[in-house]
């Protein structure tokens, strides 16, 4: 039957409430036909208004599946869009508009008292008069984009920089809403003299007066009046520490639902992961079952690439420090993190008391709990999991690239001098000042002037410069030649010499999705978080159904259910400012993606082809 019958019989056509349903009214042929021409469709009328997919389908429809005639009609109804205003300093055709992100914190600032201290003295002069360059916008031409790379100013030894240098471990505390992760940060802060015992009466007081006296550790974390009047982590809490065995950086995430978003950023920046779990009665099981945290916080830790877990069983002295109730909630929590990747070798568990301190580090185990329980304290599993995370570094920093996630920019005034201070971590190999990088998607390069521990904001006992930074390090990076009102939040930095950072609008995920009220259709929009990032997009197609092995168990899909595995082009839409994009091979961590919907996690999904 020729495709054009079809048309004859429209007027016997239903009507449509949406895409999906449309697609399962057409027959194979016609679903075959509708993928190849419906894509380009859609891009020939990127500069019109007032269509949504069902309309174009229908019109793809009616006009027996011919493009021409389609876009000939369509362009006769429908409206030209208004041509955007172009941004100047757009690089890669892209337009610089601040970004959404940029609003949220993502670590808080201790009070400053001054400028970063490790500027010169005439950029310190510069940074007081606020001398330096004028108002005008700046072009295109100025960014410079160079492949050589520079060789260090005074070259080190990589490997023998690994071997030396105490272990660095960041991790992120998760779990569900007043599950006691800011207490416990807070306690562990306070027993390394992070915190002392004068800031802490003064918490103690501050907090009596509000009535919320049992908050006095969790203050140290939350700052903010919104926090500390609510009695919830808000945003993201970053803090630096070091003992005799290693260095560390703490990201406490929040718990409450709300700000899951919050705590996928915190995630993205963490090597292993706490779970905090409330062991009172009723407790657990109210942060387990159904909509609570715990399950959403460690498919996301699972999903972003954490492989290293430590369950913190938290509040034991509400339940007499009980080796049942200990027991009970293992043996409920392990089978989960199993089903969905953890493995048993990689998950310890450790009885605490954030609260009274018993298990997190200066105070001990009871003779009590000694008789059933007698592994190391939090400390002391944070430390070994160090050591165990910085061998996994020293067989790949040193030969794999340098990559390296901007996660704040360190305001300056104006200077003249092309400076920027940009503070993130190293996600792949290591850097001396001296070397070049390029930063992504603005494309600049720059020199590395100077490397500093930990970041300039953010609460740390430790800013000393550095010769050196490797995988895993936070540090902050003072560069030179550079455009620091087109860095955001997010962007990448790389190795000038390194190949494949993209921007692109479309690009194949191999997706996982999780339980889901609706199927997944081709249209159905979505937030992507990539990193810090977030950015709306939508399915392009769906492409195939695979197995665990990522081999192909169907070809022609039109719907995608819950915990189903396939292989999904996505297209971002509304982009505002173009994001860098690496697939899972090139970096297994920021190659991985999560969408959320309404308020849930959806699915998750490994980037493995990016269009060019
Ligand atoms: N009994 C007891 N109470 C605790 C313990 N740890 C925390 N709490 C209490 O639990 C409440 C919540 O503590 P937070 O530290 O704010 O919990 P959180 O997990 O950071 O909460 P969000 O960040 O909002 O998800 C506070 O009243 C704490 O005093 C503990 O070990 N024992
Ligand atoms: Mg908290």
């Amino acid at each position: 039957m020729a495709y054009s019958d079809y048309s004859d019989g429209a007027d016997d056509m239903p009507d449509f409430h949406d895409e999906g349903e449309f697609d399962d009214f057409l027959n194979d042929d016609e679903y075959e036909l509708m993928n190849q021409v419906f894509p380009s469709l859609k891009e020939q009328l990127q500069d019109y208004q007032g269509w949504d997919n069902l309309s174009l389908k229908l019109a793809l429809f009616d006009n027996g599946f011919d493009l021409e005639s389609t876009l000939a009609e369509l362009k006769i109804t429908l409206k030209k869009k208004k041509t955007p205003k172009k941004t100047v300093a757009a690089v890669n055709g892209t337009d610089s508009v601040v970004q959404k992100l940029s609003d949220v914190s993502i670590s808080k600032p201790i009070a400053s008292n001054g400028l970063p201290d490790w500027l010169d003295e005439d950029e310190i002069e510069n940074e007081r008069n606020g001398n330096g360059s004028d108002d005008e916008e700046r072009a295109v031409q100025r960014y410079y984009k160079t492949t050589v790379p520079t060789r260090p100013k005074k070259s080190q030894d990589v490997s023998a920089y690994i071997k030396s240098a105490l272990p660095h471990l960041s991790f992120v505390v998760l779990g569900h809403v007043d599950a006691g992760k800011s207490t416990l940060m807070g306690r562990l802060l306070y027993d390394l003299k992070i915190v002392n015992q004068s800031q802490l009466r003064k918490l103690q007081r501050e907090s009596e007066t509000m009535g919320k006296s049992s908050f006095k550790f969790a203050w140290i974390m939350d700052q903010t009046s919104e926090e500390r009047e609510r009695g919830v982590t808000v945003s993201i809490c970053t803090s630096h520490f070091s003992t005799e065995r290693a260095n560390f950086t703490i990201v406490d995430a929040p718990g409450h639902r709300d700000f899951v978003p919050n705590a996928i950023m915190g995630i993205s920046q963490a090597d292993m992961a706490i779970l905090c779990v409330d062991c009172s009665i009723n407790a657990f099981e109210s942060g387990f079952d159904l909509d609570g945290q715990t399950k959403e916080h460690m498919l996301l830790a699972s999903s972003l690439g954490i492989h290293n877990l430590i369950i913190a069983m938290n509040k034991m002295d509400n339940v007499n420090w009980s080796q049942q109730r200990f027991e009970e909630i293992k043996s409920k929590l392990l089978p989960y993190l199993i089903d969905i990747g953890f493995c048993k070798d990689n998950i310890c568990w450790v009885p605490i008391s954030g609260f009274s301190g018993e298990g997190v580090h200066k105070i001990g185990y009871t003779d009590d709990v000694e008789k059933w329980y007698n592994g190391p304290n939090l400390m002391s599993t944070l430390e070994n999991a160090a050591l165990k995370v910085s061998k996994e570094n020293e067989i790949t920093s040193k030969e794999d690239p340098f990559l390296f996630s901007v996660l704040e920019i360190i305001p300056l005034k104006k200077t003249n001098s092309e400076l920027a201070l940009i503070s993130g971590k190293l996600e792949s190999g290591s850097i001396q000042p001296g070397e070049s990088l390029t930063i992504y998607p603005s494309e600049q390069s720059c020199i590395v002037d100077k490397i500093q521990v930990g970041s300039q904001q953010g609460q740390s006992t430790n800013h000393e410069e550095t010769g050196v930074a490797i995988k895993g390090d936070f540090v902050t990076l003072k560069l030179r030649k550079a455009y620091p009102e087109d860095i955001q939040n997010g962007d990448l930095a790389a190795s000038v010499d390194y190949p494949s950072v993209h921007s692109a609008q479309c690009f194949v995920l191999e997706l996982t999705t999780f339980e889901m009220n609706r199927p997944l259709l081709p249209g159905s929009p979505f937030i992507l978080f990539i990193g810090i990032k977030e950015q709306p997009a939508r399915i392009k197609k769906l492409i195939s159904l695979i197995d665990k092995s990522s081999n192909v168990l169907k070809k022609k899909v039109r719907h995608l259910g819950s915990k189903q595995r396939a292989f999904v082009e996505i297209e971002l839409i509304e982009v505002k400012r173009w994001i860098p994009l690496l697939t899972a091979s090139e970096n297994d961590r920021l190659g991985r993606v999560v969408l959320r919907k309404d308020g849930r996690t959806i699915a998750a999904g490994k980037i493995s082809e990016i269009s060019q």
